[in-house]
């Protein structure tokens, strides 16, 4: 009987696993009967923008935690796939850093030409998956929006590729029930356009608390207060931004500070991380962790160790990202097909995390945390047959990246790279990112700025 495997989330993660099977299929390989079920009406994940916030049309937590005028916080060089490149989507190069649409349009055409569209259900989120180990297999149930109608099938393997950046950590600190201005996290952040000339308080020191606060820089807000737990970011921000020790407690209007300086603030982001969150997924099959680069209980950074039925895609923290994804996707694949043999015990599968993971507890700077990235997916391409690419080249432009970050937070995506893929150098963009307000499709790619009208 033909084996059947559950995916569960069509964005990047989800799709390279789509992906992966169509390939092996391509080459003459049988492969097994796939279902993808995706929550939302589209696919790309996270790149698949909504204006929504809270629930969305059907009473569903909104996953989508992207926000308009968002451009890639990383070079494209850095993310692109080795068996589709930019070139061959745009059908030309085009500049380093896109904005969402664009990237979301570049995931989009790969799955387009490798036709696995069929394979999703979509509007159709997973209620609940349990293991039987008398049959040795999983029961998913689902809920199917389009016709209103809970059902329930049977599986050999579940694919968790639902994404980490989704459920909102939302800590509290004194004052908040009674502060006169708005409080959100940064899951729910759309528009800075909202916040022009507001003064805005944002909580938290990473990706999020960077990019927020320089989109809110961009499009006008009166001045940007950012405060940390651990350390500073440290970039040299514009004069109308300053870093502060952590929030101590708000009153009406005015943030205080562990320094003890306040401020004034109209809006208050929390841009203090997500939780992997899987409420459809039983304790027994259910990843813990926190956002870290080597996650416990996954062999290889995928196999569950208690049920190698199961598999998880993209839970680790992401220098890498889609590339990373396909090399997990490729990997886990290989592994349900039977061309990868697992080790016979747990406990061999429990000691090589464990080695990672004493890697991981040695990693002190940004380079040799994506050299360590790096290396693991290497690990992966190696044992497979995913297009090799060029990871010291990654690493490299990583390098130049971080160096572009330091020496100015505000310019670092007017830089251009070379595709490790391709060769191809990329033309500088026509527009400085700090120039540049309008993140459509067709303003970014055309060869000049685009004049509005009025
Ligand atoms: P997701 O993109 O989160 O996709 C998961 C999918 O699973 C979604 O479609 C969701 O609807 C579906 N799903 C969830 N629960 C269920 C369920 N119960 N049943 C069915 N379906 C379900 N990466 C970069 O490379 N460059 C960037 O510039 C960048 N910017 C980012 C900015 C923000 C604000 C965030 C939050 C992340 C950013 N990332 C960026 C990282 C991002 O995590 C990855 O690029 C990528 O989207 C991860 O893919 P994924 O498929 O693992 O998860
Ligand atoms: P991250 O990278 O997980 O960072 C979370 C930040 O929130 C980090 O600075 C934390 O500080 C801070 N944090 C967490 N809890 C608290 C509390 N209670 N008080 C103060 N500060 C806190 O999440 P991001 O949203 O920035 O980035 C996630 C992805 O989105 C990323 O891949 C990007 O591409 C976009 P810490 O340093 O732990 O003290």
């Amino acid at each position: 009987m033909t084996q059947r495997v559950a995916i569960i989330g069509a964005g990047p993660s989800g799709l390279a696993q789509l992906r992966a099977f169509q390939s092996a299929q391509s080459k003459g390989d049988d492969i097994p009967e796939l279902v993808c079920f995706e929550k939302q009406d589209d696919w790309g994940g996270l790149w698949n923008y909504t204006w929504r916030t809270g629930l969305d049309e059907h009473g569903e937590p909104v996953h989508g935690s992207m926000y308009r005028y968002l451009w890639s916080n990383g070079p494209k060089e850095c993310l692109e796939f080795a068996d589709y490149s930019f070139d061959e989507h745009f059908g030309k190069p085009i500049a380093s850093y896109p904005p969402r649409e664009v990237l979301w349009d570049y995931i989009k055409g790969r799955v387009e030409k490798a036709g696995v569209r069929d394979y999703i259900r979509f509007s159709t989120p997973v209620r609940n998956v349990s293991y039987d180990d008398t049959t040795k297999k999983f029961t998913v149930t689902v809920h199917d929006h389009i016709n209103d109608r809970i059902y329930s099938e049977e599986f050999d393997y579940v694919i968790t590729a639902s994404g980490h950046f989704s459920t909102p950590r939302v800590p509290t600190f004194e004052g908040f029930s009674t502060f006169g201005g708005r409080i959100l996290h940064a899951h729910d952040f759309r528009d800075a356009l909202e916040f022009k000339d507001k003064d805005i308080l944002l909580v938290g020191s990473s990706y999020s608390a960077e990019d927020i606060g320089s989109q809110c820089y961009k499009y006008g807000a009166r001045s940007l207060t950012s405060c940390y737990r651990t350390a500073p970011m440290g970039f040299k921000w514009p004069e109308n931004w300053e870093e502060k020790p952590l929030l101590q407690r708000v009153d009406s209007n005015t943030a205080y500070f562990a320094d003890g300086s306040s401020k004034k603030i109209d809006a208050i982001i929390l841009c203090t991380g997500y939780l992997h969150h899987f409420p459809f997924l039983p304790e027994s099959l259910c990843l813990k962790t926190d956002n870290r680069l080597w996650p416990l209980d996954l062999y290889k950074g995928v196999v569950w160790e208690d049920n190698p039925q199961m598999f998880y895609l993209g839970m680790q923290d992401q220098w890498y990202t889609f590339n990373m994804f396909d090399a997990q996707a490729w990997y886990v694949r290989d592994i349900i097909m039977g061309k990868i043999k697992l080790p016979a015990s747990k406990e061999t599968m429990t000691q090589n995390t464990l080695e990672w993971r004493e890697k991981e507890l040695k990693l002190k700077t940004a380079e040799e945390m994506f050299t360590f990235q790096g290396d693991y997916i290497l690990e992966l391409i190696e044992a497979t047959d995913y297009p090799t690419f060029d990871i010291e080249g990654v690493r490299k432009t990583f390098l130049e990246w971080k160096h572009h970050k330091k020496e100015n937070i505000m310019t670092f995506r007017d830089y251009s790279y070379r595709s490790l893929m391709t060769g191809t150098m990329s033309p500088p963009h026509h527009t400085p990112w700090i120039d540049a307000l309008d993140d459509s499709l067709d303003a970014y790619l055309a060869d000049e700025p685009i004049q509005k009208a009025g």
